[in-house]
């Protein structure tokens, strides 16, 4: 289902098991050669083109932390200009932390617009290339090495940030949500999505080894985990409208959310010296709270 040419080519220094490196991998290589792709700083960017040396067999370019958005929008334009706009894609590879947090006003400035551009936000909770740090994608309840869990503190005290549904506020043509773990829905959406003529926003939930402390090997679990609790929920929402929100993949008998943190070090201290059964409820209450408002 996917060209037989890697895009992303072999031998870049992403870790093991890196959930971000498979969504792009993925996506780069539905997309095609002619794609260019923009991406601000961060762990994918370190990883990948470390000068004098690129893994990428398309064009890529690196911006600064806080403006992937306002350059893919140039890059729209430019081509616009030159009359050679037809037939390419303009894929935008940004962290959470480089989408929620620092990136949010150029992505809005993107979407309002109207540049067609696909953002895909590679979502590893939390700023990964610096150290682990916590960030408005960060869960609640979970480690972080700025959010230490101890005797006055559970881990990250603030709920995640609604980035997905805050992209489908701006009514572009296209919004949803996908995992690796769910690889011909991802493609389909990315399909969607690069076929519109606009904006379009697919966050992507992508597990971090490393700094969610798992083992590498554990990465696609922990993915579909993510979706099977109920702590991820795989949508889309077409043309801009907000209550056609359709759930694409629905989960009928819903797994207690305690079987996804387990699988993390980053939620250890819920489990240990003693079992967090009001915080534990607490994730569990909220997730139900969301599938009520969805009508699951
Ligand atoms: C303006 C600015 N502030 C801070 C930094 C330092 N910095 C570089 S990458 C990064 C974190 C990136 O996090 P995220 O976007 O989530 O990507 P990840 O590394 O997790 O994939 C930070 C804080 C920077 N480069 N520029
Ligand atoms: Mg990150």
């Amino acid at each position: 289902m996917i060209e037989e040419t890697e895009f992303l080519a072999p031998g870049h220094r992403m870790c093991a098991g890196c959930g971000v490196a498979l969504s792009a991998r993925i996506a780069v290589n539905t997309a095609g050669k002619d794609t260019i792709v923009v991406s601000p700083t961060g762990c994918m960017e370190v990883t990948t083109t470390q000068y004098p040396e690129t893994a990428w067999r398309v064009p890529f370019l690196h911006v600064a932390f806080e403006n992937a958005a306002s350059a893919a929008s140039g890059i729209d334009s430019a081509l616009k200009m030159l009359g050679k706009r037809e037939n390419k894609n303009i894929l935008v590879f940004a962290g959470d932390g480089g989408t929620f947090d620092i990136g949010l006003q150029a992505l809005s400035g993107m979407f309002e617009r109207g540049h067609k551009v696909t953002f895909i936000c590679n979502d590893n909770e939390a700023y990964m290339n610096t150290g682990i740090q916590r960030c408005s994608a960060t869960p609640y309840g979970a480690w972080t090495t700025t959010s230490p869990p101890g005797k006055y503190s559970i881990g990250e005290s603030k709920p995640k940030k609604p980035i997905a549904r805050i992209a489908a506020a701006h009514c572009i043509p296209y919004v949803a949500t996908a995992t690796i773990a769910y690889v011909a829905d991802y493609q389909k959406k990315l399909k969607k999505a690069l076929a519109v003529d606009g904006p379009s926003f697919i966050h992507v939930l992508a597990p971090c080894p490393s700094g969610w402390r798992f083992a590498s090997d554990e990465l696609i679990e922990v993915s579909r985990l993510a979706v099977q609790t109920g702590v991820f929920v795989l949508w889309e929402v077409e043309n801009g409208e907000m209550e056609n929100l359709k759930i694409t993949k629905k989960i009928p008998q819903r797994k207690p959310v305690e079987e996804y943190l387990k699988t993390q070090g980053r939620f250890k201290h819920l489990f240990k010296p003693v079992l967090r059964k009001d915080v534990i409820g607490q994730i569990q209450a909220e997730i139900d709270k969301k599938f009520e408002r969805f009508g699951l």
